[in-house]
């Protein structure tokens, strides 16, 4: 007898809050189950008496929450006969859709923007047996395309349009709360389509009786009198805080964007595929959106590496970057209890981390000879 139960993945785990039934074949790479690790050196630096916890999405098996709503979508796929599945992607759905069907035998078709993801990400897709289609356009002409192309070829889309993506997703809100005693007092997520939030806040209603209120049309198995709504075991729901590249954020400019641009290509996107459920979000939990620069973004990274020992990539970094200086502001009030979800793996994206370290005034690299005399030298150099 084991010591306690395998854990086999989020749908085996969360079964009567997911649209399964007993005989189907779940397709699953153990995914879900992430850490939710308390910061203990930034609040400090940040001078502010806040209780930070990240959610550590980039532990999942392909190094992205896509992961959660991936393992759902192909199930429901598979289930359903299909074949095929097709996504446009900025880099993190390409890689678990590519997993998710390996895993399950069917064929992938994933458009990239062409030299715009990160390596470790194309990597994935091509090592897992993806059929890769770079186009020379953005995530959103790969989006409009994916949808024409559904209604011309036997393919199954698994871009976060497909609702069960949401469901899939919609389980970290609950781990968060399991892990937690109770809802944080802020949710904040790095925000591109704005699926994962509208997600997250879907998880939040259904464990909480004070979920009255529906994110319309955002359940789209429950015709808003949730099955789920009963089974509540917290009365909280957090203020959701959404933030977006710089360069890259429709929801501060208040329309769609048709150049979008950012270092964190993970989250370029200008024409949001939840536009109104994520304005939905915002206003039943009394929560706002914001935009951090590319340079913010970068400074968080390092933050939470230098001081952490956590390593996200550039658009999870979104998130603590808006934190800070939402702290700093004063619009987040001390003694708030804050979760930030960190949606990717800093290992998505190595060039990105070489090059601004080598951009730094203190080299944290050096090439020296092979010599004792050197080595300790520049052990002596570089002692704090
Ligand atoms: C690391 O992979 O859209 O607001 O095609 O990879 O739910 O879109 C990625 C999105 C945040 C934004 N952080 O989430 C894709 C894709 C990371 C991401 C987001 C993405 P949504």
């Amino acid at each position: 007898m084991p010591f306690r139960p395998r854990y086999t993945g989020l749908i085996e785990r969360y079964r009567d809050r997911l649209p399964v039934s007993s005989d189907t074949r779940i397709i699953s790479l153990g995914e879900g189950n992430t850490p939710l690790i308390k910061l203990q050196n930034i609040p400090r630096l940040l001078g502010k008496n806040v209780d930070i916890y990240v959610k550590y999405e980039g532990l999942n098996p392909t190094g992205s929450f896509k992961d959660r709503g991936m393992t759902m979508a192909v199930t429901k796929a598979v289930e359903a006969g299909s074949k095929a599945i097709i996504c446009a992607s900025t880099g993190n759905t390409s890689a678990a859709a590519a997993a998710y069907a390996a895993r399950a035998g069917i064929t992938a078709f994933v458009l990239i923007p062409d030299g715009k993801i990160a390596m470790g990400k194309l990597a994935q897709a091509m090592m897992y047996g993806a059929m890769t289609l770079q186009i020379r356009g953005n995530f959103d002409d790969g989006m409009r395309l994916v949808k024409e192309v559904a209604d011309h070829a036997p393919v199954t889309i698994v871009n976060s349009v497909n609702p069960y993506r949401l469901q899939g997703q919609k389980t970290a809100a609950f781990e968060i709360i399991e892990d937690l005693g109770r809802a944080p007092d802020y949710h904040c997520l790095p925000v591109g389509n704005a699926g994962n939030i509208t997600a997250h806040w879907i998880g939040y209603c259904e464990y909480s009786s004070a979920a009255g209120a529906h994110v319309t049309d955002s359940c789209a198995f429950c015709n808003g009198d949730c099955k789920f709504a009963s089974g509540a075991i917290v009365s909280n729901r957090p203020k959701m805080i959404g933030y977006q590249a710089a360069g890259s954020a429709p929801f501060m400019r208040g329309h769609m964007v048709d150049h979008p641009e950012t270092i964190a290509t993970a989250i370029r996107i200008g024409h949001p595929q939840s536009w109104d459920r994520a304005w939905n979000v915002m206003q039943e939990s009394n929560g706002w959106f914001a935009e951090v620069s590319d340079a913010e973004i970068l400074a968080a990274q390092r933050m939470l590496t230098r001081h952490e020992g956590v390593f996200c990539e550039p658009a999870s970094a979104a998130s603590l970057a808006g934190l800070m200086k939402d702290i700093k502001s004063g619009k987040i009030e001390e003694g708030a209890t804050i979760v930030l979800t960190l949606t990717g793996n800093g290992l998505k994206d190595p060039d990105t981390a070489i090059a601004q370290c080598q951009g730094e005034d203190k080299a944290s690299m050096v090439t020296i000879d092979a010599t004792l005399d050197q080595v300790k030298g520049a052990i002596l150099d570089n002692m704090a």
